[in-house]
């Protein structure tokens, strides 16, 4: 099976964005979980890519032509033999991508965390096909990133370990550089520490990483994260007139942090830093950036997310947010709006895929490699037909589970599904889903032999809970014709609402009031943020029972936006 070729864009979205309305555009621009943007410029388009963790397939590139409106044109590992993911946790899996075109290929680099390391793949068309991933097992570190000079010498940058690998203190760090030798797609020379710890190691800065290069008016500019990726993240610069060093601090570092800002702010952005710089064709220059979303006390289940500000230079180096202020939600468009695209990612939005297309939208991602072919847009006539498989959600396997981001703090998410459980193992609906011990799941089953539409909770197995725990259950009293039920959850800041409805019915709330911040980052931990699921288990048991799904609809309402 080839799950890349089904990943064709067929999708049907009704799209109500008022991204770039006056002359303004809103941030982030890539909502929800899209984290450690990385940016390129071709001419007059413009390529991101993010990290995907241990989700399927593996780092989806986006196209944009005006900087704020995007579309995912298709994925650098999207073929199951080079992207094994079985086994990983959520977390795990591709971190911190970076993209750089230089005459004529595409190069994207990469770790694959604990199963395989640093990479490069390549592809002379950005959509693809991309190339097998070329391993580095010399880089000890992660997020690598390519730099090409203008002699025609190009460089991989890296965070690693301290000197000699012994940290002088938790989190201590290096940026690292070897020489590539782009026609062998191999790094050649010695390594070079390029940073030590981070902008002033007395004062023991931690976590150097996301290194990017870029070269401005003969200085060479290294900007990278410093702090940590939650509440204390940074980017900062540093600069030298040679490739190799020695590298000068910025002495007005950060560049961009939103650590100092009173945490009651409202509408707050936090943890904003990995950075990556553009200029367009105008020579304005543009940075893409990670920032979170809390909507209180640093709970957010919208993960990591891709904002844009401009830079402005100032005595020769590159500043984010002057005088670290707030990132904001709005600034003036960086270019003319162009055509509308099919989806938009930014401001409030609705979206609806009628799964009725030969293919499955490209923004749909499974969890972890698929290794067989459980569903099917053909086999029932406008409905996406799931087999029910004995993986869980709970476990890290590749569970029936197609999932999309929760891409705003308020919302709602609806799906309409065929499904006749034989067996009370048996359950299909929609979960939302932040790791493998923090998800809620809305379905549909039997209990003594009776339908009945159920919630449950991911159990604390440590503690002596099951792997799911029932919050409610309702028996469907008139099953309506085919067995047809609407599911729907509200997100609600920290809270989400679990509805159902029965053909010709009304909606019936399950459950009101559930604890969303259960799945925040703060309390899940990782680096994802939170996916809405069509998620079908026999839970540990065969089962040739399937579901079938007719439509999926996803609606953001931030206050900010509207
Ligand atoms: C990534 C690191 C980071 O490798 O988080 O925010 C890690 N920065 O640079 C995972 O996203």
């Amino acid at each position: 099976m080839r799950p890349s070729s089904v990943l064709l864009p067929l999708v049907l979205c009704v799209c109500v964005s008022i991204v770039q309305s006056q002359g303004q555009f809103c941030n982030p621009i890539l909502a929800g979980f899209y984290p450690d943007p990385s940016i390129c410029r071709v001419g007059e388009d413009y390529y991101l890519v993010n990290s995907t963790f241990a989700y399927y397939p593996g780092l989806g590139v986006f196209h944009s032509r005006d900087l704020v409106h995007w579309e995912i044109i298709g994925h650098v590992l999207e073929r199951p033999e080079v992207l094994n993911l079985e086994g990983q946790g959520v977390s795990r899996g591709l971190y911190a991508p970076s993209i750089r075109y230089e005459k004529g290929t595409f190069y994207v680099t990469c770790t694959l965390v604990d199963i395989g390391g640093n990479f490069v793949s390549t592809a002379e068309r950005p959509e693809g096909p991309w190339s097998n991933p070329v391993w580095f097992p010399q880089v000890n570190g992660i997020d690598p990133s390519l730099f090409f000079d203008d002699d025609g010498r190009a460089f991989l940058l890296y965070n690693s370990v301290a000197p000699g690998n012994k940290p002088l203190y938790e989190g201590h760090r290096t940026i690292r550089m070897r020489e590539f030798d782009a026609t062998n797609r191999i790094l050649v020379g010695e390594e070079k520490i390029l940073v030590n710890g981070g902008t002033d190691i007395s004062r023991k800065p931690i976590w150097i990483e996301g290194p990017h290069m870029l070269k401005k008016n003969g200085w060479y500019y290294l900007l990278a994260a410093e702090g940590g990726t939650e509440d204390q993240h940074s980017e900062v610069v540093f600069r030298s007139n040679s490739i190799s060093g020695p590298y000068a601090a910025f002495a007005g570092n950060p560049i961009l942090t939103q650590r100092t800002l009173d945490p009651k702010r409202a509408h707050p952005v936090t943890c904003a830093g990995h950075a990556d710089l553009v200029e367009t064709p105008a020579g304005e220059w543009w940075a893409v950036f990670l920032g979170c979303r809390p909507y209180r006390d640093g709970y957010f289940n919208t993960g990591r997310e891709t904002f844009l500000a401009p830079v402005r230079w100032n005595g020769g180096w590159p500043i984010i947010n002057p005088d670290l202020q707030e990132v904001k939600y709005h600034y003036p468009a960086p270019l003319p709006a162009l055509a509308p695209v099919k989806r938009a990612y930014g401001g409030n939005f609705t979206y609806r895929d009628e799964l009725n297309g030969p293919s499955l939208d490209p923004n749909w991602m499974f969890l972890r490699t698929p290794r067989e072919r459980w569903y099917d847009l053909g086999k029932k006539k406008g409905f996406l037909t799931v087999r029910l498989r004995p993986e869980t959600c709970s476990g890290t396997g590749n569970p029936t589970f197609l999932a999309q981001r929760q891409q705003h703090l308020s919302g709602s998410v609806r799906t309409a599904l065929e499904f006749t459980a034989k067996s009370p193992n048996e359950k299909a609906g929609i979960a939302v889903f932040q790791n493998e011990s923090h998800y809620y799941f809305l379905c549909e089953s039997i209990d003594h032999a009776h339908p009945v539409v159920q919630l449950f909770r991911s159990g604390d197995t440590t503690r002596g809970e099951r792997e799911t725990v029932l919050l409610a259950s309702q028996g469907l009293d008139s099953p309506s014709a085919g067995n047809r039920t609407a599911l729907k959850i509200d997100a609600c800041s920290d809270m989400y609402r679990f509805s159902y409805r029965t053909m010709g019915g009304v909606w019936a709330v399950l459950k009101d009031s559930v604890d969303a911040t259960f799945l925040s980052t703060k309390v899940a931990g990782g680096f994802v943020g939170c996916m809405y699921a069509l998620y079908a288990t026999s839970d540990g048991q065969s089962s040739a029972t399937e579901a079938a799904y007719d439509w999926f609809e996803y609606t953001g309402i931030d206050d900010v936006y509207r």
